[in-house]
């Protein structure tokens, strides 16, 4: 484990009192078109940067969009992609953001947009941020800001929400969440923490901060690495046979377990799931199996139209994120950056080619307010640039100061993910040990069966949805965007 002896000095350096105006919301940021858009935008959209630090040169980009439906009351909503290191624009391109990309014809051409009736911007202000620095468009002069971690991050990203809301305060007075997916488990429930008590300390403005969001999210070593197994076998991945085996052999403790038996037994499992598409074990792996692309056309189509969703355009079939190698939950310490990983070919099933092309072109950065490629570098889904620190420890006890002190709570799963499977977020909400107010049940979406979910006292609620992978609103965005709007509005799921 690693000690905060370098956030504690940056702690000192960087904080100030931010002082409130009345400004109201930066028109250089507004964004009027962007190419390969011809329709107009259902609402405003904003981008632009927010300098956290004059001294270094540090600074946060965002994309904001008002709601499209009441912007004046509809709450406003952080959403973080995780990574470590892995762009927000990531959720705007391929989750939940406005627009659906249909690719490029050609590779000098521009990728069509068409509207998304699906976003999250249909009943929410949603700002996608890119965090920390060294992420996406985000970036600083001096790159010792490159050497981070999660007590850092939530730092800088709470002296953006202060700033933020600064520029623009008609949302100070709206309802503040704060949301994102898988190693944003850590990033959302540790800036919570910030914002609760700079709200404390009496920072300004004061966030209306009242609960956050987190989906198949990096939380405990211990649940999140144990959670595999039970996954594999009630997925039927694995034999009953194999599930006693490995069971017995590790103690039933497959975490941290490095005894020889154990081992053998895990790499059995290895062997079975390995080749599997971790993000969904329903959809095909293009990469890191010896797949071509004429064995792929040579599938049987059933098999080709799973994982296949009401958006008008086809989920990415390959993607990137965070891999963790089947049996490398997160733990303490140094995550390995992007370069890394891939210089051991080891994370499967990548894809970023529409993101990548469109953030990189120059007419569209120029559109979006972000800088140019020669001053900050390409944009890429994922960086290499950080050397990210997870000192946060467990979010376990981030989840209980939160939820016990009044903040609602929605943690949500994509039941066929197996990077961070629901089995190990169902089992540290039970853990919690709050009184279980509303039994496990389907919840429904257009009539039919969406998932499962579990309430919790003290406004806490496990959330299943059935079929989708880790990047839940990707393969599921009509029954997202139902879930999303009913927690908003605080009604029951
Ligand atoms: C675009 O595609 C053509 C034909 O496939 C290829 O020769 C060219 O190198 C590509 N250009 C870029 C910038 O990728
Ligand atoms: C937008 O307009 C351009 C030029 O008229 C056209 O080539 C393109 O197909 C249109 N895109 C969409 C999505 O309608
Ligand atoms: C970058 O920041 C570090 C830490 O604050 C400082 O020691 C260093 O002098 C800075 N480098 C530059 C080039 O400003
Ligand atoms: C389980 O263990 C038994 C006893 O060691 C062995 O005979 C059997 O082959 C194992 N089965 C699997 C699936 O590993
Ligand atoms: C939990 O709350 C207590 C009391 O407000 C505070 O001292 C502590 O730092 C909090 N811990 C976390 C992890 O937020
Ligand atoms: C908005 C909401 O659901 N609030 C509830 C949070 O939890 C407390 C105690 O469990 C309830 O009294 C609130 O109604």
């Amino acid at each position: 484990m690693r000690f905060l002896v370098k956030f504690l000095v940056a702690v000192t350096l960087v904080f100030s009192v931010f002082v409130v105006t009345t400004e109201s919301a930066p028109e250089s940021a507004l964004i009027t078109k962007i190419p390969g858009f011809n329709g107009t935008f259902p609402s405003k959209h904003y981008a632009g940067y927010v300098t956290i630090d004059k001294e270094h040169g540090k600074n946060l980009w965002y994309y904001f969009i008002e709601s499209e439906k009441n912007p004046s009351k509809d709450p406003v909503v952080l959403w973080l992609n995780g990574g470590p290191g892995c762009s927000s624009m990531d959720g705007f391109v391929y989750e939940h953001g406005p627009f659906n990309f249909e690719p490029a014809k050609t590779n000098t051409s521009l990728p069509q947009l068409h509207l998304n009736r699906y976003s999250w911007s249909k009943v929410s202000n949603i700002i996608y941020l890119d965090s920390p620095v060294g992420v996406g468009f985000s970036y600083s002069k001096n790159k010792s800001d490159y050497d981070t971690g999660d007590m850092k991050t939530a730092f800088d990203s709470h002296a953006f929400l202060l700033k933020w809301f600064q520029m623009f305060p008609e949302f100070q007075s709206n309802p503040f969440y704060i949301s994102g997916e898988s190693y944003a488990g850590v990033y959302v429930p540790t800036l919570a923490a910030e914002v609760v008590k700079g709200n404390k300390d009496g920072s300004k403005p004061a966030l209306n901060f009242k609960g956050y969001l987190v989906g198949n999210g990096v939380t405990d070593p211990m649940f999140d690495g144990n959670a595999l197994i039970p996954f594999a076998h009630g997925m039927g991945l694995i034999s009953d046979q194999l599930f006693e085996n490995v069971t017995k052999a590790c103690h039933g403790n497959f975490y941290e377990n490095d005894g020889v038996e154990c081992n053998e037994q895990l790499n059995k499992v290895g062997e079975d799931v390995g080749r599997l598409n971790v993000y969904n074990i329903l959809e095909p792996c293009f990469h890191g199996t010896s797949l071509s692309a004429f064995d792929i056309r040579s599938l049987p189509s059933s098999l080709l139209q799973l994982g296949k969703t009401e958006k008008s355009l086809a989920v990415r079939k390959r993607m990137f994120g965070r891999a963790w190698p089947v049996r490398a939950p997160v733990r303490p310490g140094i995550v390995p950056s992007w370069s890394q990983l891939l210089a051991d070919v080891s994370v499967p099933c990548i894809d970023d080619r529409v993101a990548t092309a469109w953030l990189n072109h120059p007419e569209i950065r120029k559109a979006i307010n972000a800088k140019e490629e020669s001053e900050i570098g390409r944009w890429a889904l994922c960086s290499g640039k950080l050397l990210f620190d997870h000192d946060a420890g467990s979010m376990l006890r981030f989840h209980r100061n939160l939820t016990l002190s009044g903040y609602r709570a929605l943690i949500y799963s994509g039941d066929h993910d197996m990077c961070v499977p629901f089995t190990g977020s169902q089992a540290w909400t039970y853990s919690l040990g709050y009184k279980v107010i509303d039994e496990w049940r389907p919840w429904m979406s257009n009539d039919q069966v969406a998932g499962y979910t579990q309430g919790y006292a003290n406004n806490l609620t496990f959330l299943t949805i059935k079929g989708a992978g880790h990047t839940v609103p990707e393969y599921k965005p009509r029954e997202s965007l139902d879930f999303y709007s009913r927690f908003l509005s605080g009604s029951t799921i």
